[in-house]
């Protein structure tokens, strides 16, 4: 069994393996799309839409990776079976590498939303830079970057300040992804000084089983717009659409929305 993740070290600190001129060697660019290829596999992107339920207006897109190797794998699980640090670095660079790229070949001007593994955070300093390489060389506005990130993988609270604030130090934004699952808690909130939540996929089919389903959520809500505008992911029916629009989510996010897709087909 390969020892724990967090207990080790990239063994080649500082290399160049993880720097963009050599993961960009491992994508391709045609005339409609960049893909990527690492170990065999292909990885793609594609984009969901999230839409703001106030006044229907397109708050952005998330990026999210397709992965093949002769037929479609499950893009988590691929993630978490990769145990070496360097590996990880790698496989989600080059995954914010093809997302920037397919989004700035669909001209798109809304927020693009971004996942960072959250298994990164103590290579941070241990790494080439790299995500201020990528703006730079493809004049992006990083105002229109939202970093999605799961706090609650990050074991230790004091690591939240070092990633977030590389990223807002360049301008991007902060998210954090799929609150309320595992053990979110507010203390890492406050450390992490999001600029949105995204409540997790299952969170609306939990409360739609709850009597006072609306009741709660309002509560919630109160308490999570201290921090910072509420995204609802997972709207997959009509009634889970209803249930956001009645009870004061700002930003809905689901396949009742917009399916994923390659290319960015704005919903009606
Ligand atoms: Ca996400």
């Amino acid at each position: 069994m390969p020892e724990p993740f967090f207990t080790q070290r990239c063994s080649l600190n500082q290399c160049d393996q993880c720097a963009l001129p050599h993961l960009e060697t491992m994508t391709t660019e045609t005339a409609d799309k960049v893909i990527a290829q690492y170990d065999g596999h292909t990885l793609q992107s594609h984009f969901q839409t999230i839409k703001s339920l106030k006044d229907i207006s397109i708050l952005g897109h998330e990026a999210l990776a397709r992965i093949n190797k002769e037929q479609q794998i499950d893009t988590t699980q691929f993630f978490y079976q990769l145990t070496e640090p360097q590996h990880v670095i790698q496989v989600d660079r080059l995954c914010r590498n093809i997302h920037v790229r397919n989004y700035l070949h669909q001209e798109q001007t809304s927020n693009l939303f971004l996942n960072l593994d959250p298994r990164l955070g103590q290579h941070i300093n241990h790494c080439p830079p790299y995500f201020d390489s990528l703006i730079d060389k493809y004049s992006i506005d990083p105002h229109k970057i939202v970093i999605e990130i799961v706090e609650s993988h990050i074991p230790n609270i004091e690591l939240l300040p070092t990633i977030t604030n590389y990223f807002k130090n360049l301008g991007c934004k902060i998210a954090v992804d799929d609150f309320g699952s595992n053990n979110s808690n507010f203390d890492r909130l406050w450390a992490l000084e999001p600029d949105f939540i995204k409540l997790d996929k299952h969170f609306i089919k939990k409360i739609m089983l709850k009597p006072n389903a609306r009741e709660f959520t309002h509560k919630l809500l109160s308490l999570l717009h201290e921090f910072g505008p509420v995204i609802m992911e997972g709207i997959e029916t009509l009634e889970e659409y209803q249930l956001a629009l009645e009870t004061g989510i700002d930003y809905v996010q689901g396949y009742f929305i917009h399916e994923p897709a390659p290319n960015i087909i704005e919903p009606q």
